[in-house]
């Protein structure tokens, strides 16, 4: 693994614990001072210049990722993209971005207001992939966008970051299946994302998901701090095609309920 690609990763790790409590406390469950090993990192964006799913991903073409898989989510207004790398033990990337021509003028102002802030330089650098907000919304805006797109909603808190790491159950001592994975998981007091059942997917589809809920962060809005859902931890097992590999890709109709790990409830 190239020190560039590893302390990319780390930079995005210490900044995602500062706002999820949860996830070094996952790591002490599950791996039980093993090394745990992550099946992808996620992150979220606008389809608004400068800040496009593309720029996001010219990060990770330039560090060797390549194109994957594109799910579209039509109901969230949502498009995605994975990339992946062919060092194995480096984890695939998963960007999102919202649609936003298809919502109210609204919201269209308001995330406009926002993009516009962000200084097109900066984009390229690496820090960018951590830089949180450029912005400072209100938490009334906040509540609106929220009524129109949890995913808006939360991209005006938190911006840019990693939104969840991942890990990888298939290297992951001890454990067999997702199941056990989860009941450990509960008996430690986390709470899982029930959407569509606490195991989205199946062998048959090659991929089997589940998430915590996200913690709940305190977020400096212009006008107030409130506590809202911040980011969560996903597991993911992947399982052979018939080609004999494992699964490299994405399922969308299971992306489609991870999403909702950062709903309030
Ligand atoms: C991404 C949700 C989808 C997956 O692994 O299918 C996803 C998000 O919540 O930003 O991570
Ligand atoms: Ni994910």
């Amino acid at each position: 693994m190239s020190l560039q690609v590893e302390k990319l990763f780390e930079r995005l790790w210490q900044d995602y614990i500062s706002r999820t409590p949860s996830a070094p406390k996952v790591h002490q469950v599950l791996g039980k001072g093993h090394e745990i090993v992550n099946d992808h990192v996620a992150f979220r964006t606008f389809d608004i210049a400068p800040v496009r799913l593309e720029a996001l991903a010219q990060h990770f073409l330039a560090l060797g990722y390549k194109e994957g898989g594109d799910y579209h989510f039509e109901a969230k207004k949502l498009r995605a993209k994975h990339f992946e790398h062919e060092d194995p033990s480096l984890p695939k990337v998963f960007i999102s971005e919202l649609m936003t021509e298809e919502f109210s003028d609204s919201l269209q102002q308001k995330v406009k207001a926002m993009v516009e802030q962000v200084d097109p330089a900066i984009v390229d650098k690496d820090e960018f992939l951590y830089s949180g907000t450029h912005w400072s919304v209100s938490h009334a805006d906040y509540l609106e966008l929220l009524e129109e797109s949890e995913y808006a909603a939360w991209m005006s808190a938190f911006g840019f970051c990693a939104n969840h790491f991942t890990v990888s159950v298939n290297q992951l001592p001890g454990y067999d299946s997702l199941e056990q994975v989860n009941e450990t998981l509960k008996q430690e007091g986390f709470r899982l994302n029930t959407s569509g059942g606490e195991i989205k997917g199946s062998p048959e589809v090659c991929l089997e998901q589940s998430s915590t809920m996200a913690d709940r962060h305190p977020v400096a809005f212009s006008d107030q701090t409130v506590e809202i859902p911040s980011c969560f931890y996903e597991f993911a097992k992947r399982y052979k095609t018939e080609e004999g590999k494992l699964y490299s890709g994405f399922v969308a109709a299971s992306a489609d309920k991870i999403f909702e790990s950062t709903n309030a409830s």
